[in-house]
């Protein structure tokens, strides 16, 4: 498709949930050798499977809460999403939740409360929590934004809610700026893509609370910079290994552990490779990859689904998979409505 066409919106937002879905199978597992990969997806082709027997976790659920608030406030509304994201917690509050993150979303639901922001920042002694939440739920912020500074500017105030750490907030940035670099094409030369994402986030990470928590985390200055470099490094590589991988930039439940990984399966699966089956096109590699690092698999998956969906589109996503997860329906039907939204934000559909 276009540039920011209807195909991308609906990949990207059904790529994210069926990465949450499929995910969750191994989330949490050290190691997931690839046959069981590929045994589980195949599984899913399966005819006694189906009617969204894969349950979505909290990356959707949220998800879901910022497509509702951003439809209906037709913009980003703080004490509207704060409110959504309490009543979906009480209301199903196991599906799988970081065990930080459900103090916040107790204290956005008390009525006194005057600061929306104030919860997330009592976390971990006050310095704020800095786990992947505010980034595996971001994605329609760049799907109803279509400028970049609203997509930086509210990406990172939606992530605040619950993360106020800079590196749980600054890696929702970085994932909003990946879905929208998407949207527009960018991945046909991955190399700019990167280039443009490693220009983006020096400015974000130019920044006096980064820098501090950085140091006080004992990161690099520039946190995730250095891991996007470092994505470039293993992008030059031939070969490179899953053991590679995880050691160079993780796959574990911090933001900085998750983000930048989620965007090197991206960029590795764009074209064939070895370890994975020739009959599977860009997203189906790129949902393979993510599950056999182990780890935040129903994270990774989702983050890296959300970006490969808004590159290959709609079309190329197994039906038999949108059948088997729960919410991926429904996600391609609200996806449309982003998408009138964000051209609509661009002065007239
Ligand atoms: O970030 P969050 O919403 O969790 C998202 C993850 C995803 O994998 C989901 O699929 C779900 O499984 O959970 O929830 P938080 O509780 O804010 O952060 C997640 C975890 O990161 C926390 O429970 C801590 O273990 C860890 N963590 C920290 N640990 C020490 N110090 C996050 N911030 C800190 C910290 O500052
Ligand atoms: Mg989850
Ligand atoms: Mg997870």
């Amino acid at each position: 498709g276009g540039m920011a066409s209807l195909s991308r919106f609906k990949g990207a937002l059904v790529g994210a949930v069926l990465g949450d879905c499929v995910g969750g199978e191994f989330e949490g597992a050290e190691e997931v050798p690839m046959e069981n990969v590929l045994l589980h997806l195949n599984s899913l082709d399966d005819d006694t499977k189906g009617d969204g027997t894969l349950e979505y976790s909290d990356d959707t659920a949220m998800a879901r809460c910022v497509v509702q608030s951003l439809l209906t406030r037709a913009g980003f509304d703080e004490q509207d999403m704060a409110r959504r994201f309490a009543k979906e917690y009480s209301l199903a509050p196991g599906r799988g939740y970081g065990s930080g993150v459900i103090q916040v979303l107790k204290k956005l639901s008390s009525s006194q409360l005057s600061d929306v922001y104030q919860p997330a920042r009592d976390q971990f002694n006050g310095r704020g929590s800095f786990g992947n939440g505010g980034a595996m739920r971001v994605a329609p912020f760049a799907l109803a934004f279509p400028d970049l500074s609203d997509v930086k500017k509210y990406s990172r105030s939606g992530a605040m809610l619950t993360h106020s750490c800079s590196l749980g907030y600054n890696g929702a940035v970085l994932q909003a700026l990946a879905v929208h670099l998407s949207l527009q094409g960018a991945l046909e030369l991955p190399a700019q893509f990167l280039g443009k994402l490693i220009a983006e986030m020096e400015e974000v990470e130019d920044e006096e609370a980064a820098r501090n928590d950085a140091r006080a985390l004992k990161e690099a200055e520039k946190p995730f910079c250095e891991r996007l470099y470092r994505i470039r490094d293993l992008m030059d590589r031939s070969k490179v290994s899953i053991e590679e991988v995880i050691c160079e930039l993780g796959n574990g439940i911090a933001a900085l552990h998750s983000v930048p990984t989620a965007i090197f399966c991206v960029l590795h699966c764009l074209q064939p490779r070895e370890s994975l089956p020739q009959r599977y096109g860009g997203l189906e590699r790129t949902m393979a990859y993510s599950l056999a690092l182990g780890g935040d698999t129903d994270t990774i998956a989702c983050m890296a689904g959300a970006i490969a969906g808004a590159h290959y589109g709609i079309e190329v996503i197994p039906e038999a998979w949108m059948k088997c997860c729960e919410g991926a329906k429904e996600a391609e039907v609200t996806a449309q409505r982003l998408h009138a939204l964000y051209h609509q934000g661009q002065g007239g559909a």
